[in-house]
């Protein structure tokens, strides 16, 4: 039986466990990537495991977040990372260089490899033929120094393309289709593998917005084959020696089959407030619009900047519109400067922005209130761009172009004849923005700068004997970490000050969560299904650590997430029956009696005794050998120091 490409890259990586689906396997990774919100956490956790020099063959740190430094944390950070890379091995991808991922998949992806990265958009190396995967900061920590990473051996998902995009319809009308049909949570637990005649028709940069937004599906990864596209995109590149073919067999089995027709594809939006919340841009056509946004690592590339440059030629954005660009690398931007495409998105009034993923998380450009904002980027949840009320739609950077200009959703078809947009033949190559690491000879001469806002890993203590506390929070489905952890520029400078963060713990929800819980002591949240979607912040269960949170119980968790509260040593519980869900109240006190015990034991059912209403409610405990130890042990630092101890 032949094998998907997944698997084939899977299989010779495979460090620990067996290939069956559906259990844990450890895979050894090739590289890392860290961004600055997430990484001085990252950090530091290496820090605490005591290994000298980075293990993997790259790893690479860049800031991309927390660029707008409105106060000193935000710089000190970036100093930080910058002083603990040299030391360790990492090469520093300086602020201005761009956005982890655009430049990821320029100057340091391969086909083949694995690559780990503390942001849940690390599936756009999947564009190159990567298996590239989203991870807490202390996965990412581990594989650099050394550690096997664990997934769920995932199921595998073909979409099979056939067909050409129409002119004017875009990838990100693909992968906003495939959410369509999925929803936010089709993609837990599986890997979505793109095959067929289409595939030929799609650029590197297509594919790759494809591959990033495919984190929007909740997938493990997604991945495109590596084939004579990805050759010439590596030779402009001038990497055309890291190429290798690499596509699954012809009689490979996979688990799920989804068909899509390019040519049948229309513009398409995900609507307020989820990225799975599609309609047509014929559908919305004539809705007047206050804001776009033009960048993020989905749709950022030096196409989709021609692209919009050709739009934007000769025009000026509509009066009632604000538009911002930001080109997503240093790459893109020079390229722009220097062929003229530039001056034209400047003549038109776009305000252009630096190469970081900037209104994306909120660092900045809030739309106004009840504001309508069309952005290219990859998620829309409530409150995220920074405006409560904003009513935020993902859509391809035609349709945002197009729109800018006529002040309403307008569909891009509706432009005229389409020019043939073609990558150029090399891209110009200038990595001055890379700091190498120290030569290892040499690293005790490095000083690392710590700035006052970083603070130390929160304390963890090894699972409890039984628990015995209230519910401080009870949420509804879908909850993103957006809700758990909020970003935007004013939370995202406290991202490496655990204690000063967590007091805008699940704000989102209820202002008086945070001090509740901390006076509580100790609590258990509960949620709906796909509880924590979103982004791979640990500070979304460090938060919660620092507040006394023991245990989170809920309908269904998001993969990523579900990793970082074992992670952070909070047991992962679900629900036996969704509908016990209804049983329980915020305020309840509940219990589990002997949970260390049961655990120790590896009982997968334990018992939730909610003595305020008397009910007793099963609940599922799916804990692996190593997941189990790690929260018996109180996280993956205390794990990963008793393993190095013995
Ligand atoms: C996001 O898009 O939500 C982020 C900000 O890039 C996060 C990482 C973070 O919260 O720092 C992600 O996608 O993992
Ligand atoms: Fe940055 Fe937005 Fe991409 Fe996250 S999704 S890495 S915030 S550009």
């Amino acid at each position: 039986m032949g094998l998907t490409l997944t698997e084939k890259i899977l299989k010779a990586h495979l460090v620990d466990g067996e290939f069956v689906k559906g259990t844990e396997i450890g895979i050894r990774i090739d590289q890392t990537l860290t961004q600055d919100a997430t990484g001085t956490m990252a950090y530091l956790e290496f820090e605490a495991m005591g290994v000298p020099r980075v293990k993997t063959e790259r790893s690479v740190a860049y800031i991309d977040h927390n660029t707008l430094q409105s106060g000193f944390e935000n710089a000190d950070d970036h100093r930080f990372i910058g002083s603990v890379a040299k030391k360790h091995g990492i090469y520093f991808s300086r602020p201005g260089n761009g956005i982890c991922h655009q430049v990821h998949l320029e100057r340091f992806g391969i086909p083949g490899k694995t690559l780990i990265g503390s942001d849940s958009h690390t599936p756009t190396g999947g564009g190159i033929g990567m298996i590239a995967i989203g991870a807490g900061g202390l996965d990412v920590a581990v594989a650099m120094g050394g550690g096997a990473y664990y997934i769920t051996y995932p199921k595998v998902v073909k979409v099979e393309l056939t067909g050409k995009l129409s002119p004017w319809v875009a990838a990100k009308d693909v992968i906003l289709e495939v959410l369509r049909r999925l929803s936010v949570k089709g993609g837990v637990g599986k890997v979505i593998e793109y095959c067929g005649e289409g595939v030929k028709t799609l650029s590197v940069p297509e594919r790759a917005t494809i591959t990033n937004m495919g984190a929007e599906l909740g997938a493990t990864t997604s991945i495109f084959p590596s084939d004579e596209i990805t050759k010439e995109f590596l030779k402009a590149q001038k990497r055309e020696d890291v190429w290798t073919e690499l596509s699954a067999d012809a009689d490979a089995v996979y688990d799920e089959v989804i068909e899509i027709n390019l040519s049948e594809l229309v513009p398409l939006a995900a609507c307020p407030h989820s990225p799975d919340n599609i309609k047509s841009a014929e559908e919305l056509s004539g809705m007047k619009i206050d804001q776009v946004c033009i960048g993020s690592c989905t749709n950022s590339s030096l196409l989709d900047m021609l692209k919009v440059a050709h739009i934007l030629k000769g025009k000026t954005v509509h009066p009632d519109v604000s538009l911002s660009i930001a080109p997503g690398s240093k790459q893109v931007l020079t390229m722009l400067a220097e062929n003229g495409a530039l001056a034209d998105l400047i003549a038109a009034g776009a305000r252009i922005l630096e190469s970081a993923c900037g209104p994306c998380i909120g660092m900045g450009q809030s739309p106004n209130s009840k504001g309508v904002s069309l952005r290219t980027f990859n998620r829309n949840f409530e409150g995220r761009s920074g405006t409560k009320d904003g009513q935020i739609y993902l859509v391809s950077p035609e349709t945002a172009a197009i729109s800018a200009l006529t002040g309403v959703f307008t569909d891009p078809r509706t432009i005229g004849d389409m020019p043939e947009f073609k990558l150029p033949e090399t891209f110009l190559i200038n990595d001055n923005m890379v700091e190498l690491p120290a030569d290892e000879k040499d690293m005790d001469k490095v000083e690392i700068l710590r700035g006052p806002n970083i603070k130390p890993f929160p304390e963890t203590a090894p699972l409890v004997d039984s628990i015995d506390c209230a519910c401080s929070l009870k949420v509804g489905d879908n909850i993103t970490t957006d809700h758990i952890m909020p970003a935007g520029a004013k939370i995202l400078p406290l991202r490496s000050n655990i204690p000063a963060i967590s007091q805008h713990c699940f704000t989102v929800c209820d202002e008086s969560f945070p001090s509740r819980a901390k006076t509580l002591g100790q609590s258990i949240i509960v949620g709906g299904s796909n509880y924590g979607q979103g982004s791979s912040r640990e500070h979304a269960a460090l938060a919660p650590l620092y507040l006394g949170v023991k245990a989170v119980i809920v309908k269904s968790f998001a993969r990523i997430h579900r990793a970082n509260l074992i992670n952070a040593g909070i047991l992962p519980l679900t629900f036996k029956n969704e509908a016990d869900y209804d049983l329980v109240s915020q305020g309840d006190n509940l219990v589990i009696e002997n949970v260390r015990k049961s655990v120790e034991e590896g009982k997968t059912e334990l018992t939730l005794i909610d003595k305020t209403s008397g009910k007793e409610i099963p609940v599922l405990c799916e804990l692996s050998g190593r997941t189990k130890d790690i929260v018996l042990a109180g996280g993956l630092l205390d794990y990963t120091r008793e393993q190095l101890d013995k």
